[in-house]
């Protein structure tokens, strides 16, 4: 054996011991810390001590969760997000997810149509956008969320890349418990921190967790209705337009740019209309919608469905900031309201990709002064139409998607 590995077996036979008692340690130092920093915070925010020892009872650090920087470490990016591969958004839309998301959402649908229809009536959101964002959350309460909350923001605002958030985060969790809207213990997260069934961070819970079957709290991990007022409230106040749909697919011709993609280059619907844009449907775009803005929506650029989507689209995105959750999410609705099929156009394959290849291509646009919205491995709408500019640019074929070949020719 290399004397090396020799010396690397004999530093880690001495470093295991030494890490349990780090450990211990720094179990001591949560202890302080939620002692001297989060009780004062909390107590400000009219949390009873009573409330804080019960929240806090039988919780120690959890050392499993992802992106912790213990005391005394220094921030380092885990192999696996350097190493990650580029999901093709055909992925995302995998059959099992959507059939299971719509089937589901059609038996809730029956189940809870008093209560959705009271929420659409108080917060004007559909039902169907509803139970589609219940069904991507948690599975409508199905898919199990593990975690004690206060382990989980605990730990990640003592010691995590973003701890200030978390501290924040966790000092709102209190403010919640004193409230009483469910049993401490039953205030289950997510690994992240998102909380029951629809998924609320505790400060979007402050803000727009509503009490759906009137007992006064809002237990959004034991009462759907909760949880079904909970998504319309909030969508209500982020924006939510009554009587605007969330989008139609269409078929764009070759004459329309894909470089016209982007919710900063709307344009009314009918004005799209007369530029060749059709829905797949056959159908015209519903009278009542040609007026309002319309904006070109292409995920997977021209290797996939194309879309025009309202504004009610971004909406949607403020939930989770990504085109295919919103699209999932308005695909899903689709699903359950109407019983529409698949996508008409389908996803192109994508050839094997990493994040770190879209990165270098992103840092590539941005050295010939495009705008990605920050090189961070993923094709979001900025990424996509500068990838188009460029190819337009260069006499390419413009598809607005990012290729394994391009990153050589971007790098030159
Ligand atoms: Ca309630």
């Amino acid at each position: 054996m290399p004397l090396r590995v020799l010396a690397l077996l004999a530093a880690l036979a001495v470093s295991a011991p030494a890490l349990a008692q780090d450990r211990a340690a720094v179990e001591q130092q949560f202890r302080g810390w939620l002692e001297q920093t989060i009780w004062p915070r909390a107590r400000a925010e009219g949390v009873s001590r009573g409330t804080f020892d019960s929240a806090f009872s039988g919780v120690s650090l959890n050392w499993e969760l992802p992106d912790l920087v213990p005391p005394g470490t220094t921030r380092q990016t885990p192999r696996t997000q350097r190493q990650a591969e580029f999901g093709a958004p055909s992925k995302y839309f995998n059959r099992g997810s959507v059939t299971g998301a719509t089937s589901v959402g059609r038996r809730m649908a029956g189940r809870h149509a008093s209560t959705l229809a009271a929420v659409e009536r108080s917060t004007g959101v559909p039902g169907h956008i509803i139970l589609a964002i219940w069904g991507r959350e948690s599975g409508y309460g199905r898919v199990d969320i593990p975690h004690d909350a206060f382990e989980v923001l605990g730990t990640k605002g003592f010691m995590s890349t973003r701890a200030d958030y978390f501290t924040d985060e966790l000092v709102a969790a209190l403010e919640i418990a004193e409230a009483g809207h469910a049993p401490e213990r039953a205030m289950k997260s997510s690994w992240a921190g998102a909380l029951g069934q629809p998924q609320f961070m505790p400060s979007s819970f402050l803000d727009y967790a509503a009490d759906g079957d009137g007992d006064g709290r809002a237990d959004i991990w034991r009462s759907e209705a909760d949880t079904i007022a909970s998504i319309g409230t909030y969508l209500n106040r982020h924006g939510w337009r009554p009587g605007r749909d969330w989008g139609f697919e269409v078929t764009v011709p070759r004459s329309v740019s894909c470089t016209l993609e982007g919710p900063d280059q709307g344009r009314p619907i009918r004005d799209w209309a007369a530029m060749g844009i059709d829905r797949v449907s056959g159908r015209a775009f519903p009278e009542h919608e040609l007026n309002g803005e319309g904006f070109l929506m292409m995920p997977a650029g021209r290797n996939g469905p194309a879309f025009i989507v309202t504004p009610n689209f971004y909406v949607l995105k403020d939930y989770n900031m990504s085109d295919l959750y919103a699209l999932f999410v308005g695909h899903v609705g689709d699903r359950i309201a109407y019983g529409m099929g698949d996508f008409e156009t389908s996803w192109d394959p994508v050839g094997t990709m990493y994040r770190s290849d879209i990165a270098k291509m992103q840092r590539g646009l941005q050295a010939r002064g495009h705008d990605v919205g920050g090189a961070d491995g993923l094709p979001g709408f900025k990424t996509r139409r500068s990838i188009g500019r460029w190819q337009e640019n260069t006499g390419r074929a413009a598809t607005c998607f990012p290729e394994s070949g391009m990153t050589s020719a971007l790098a030159g």
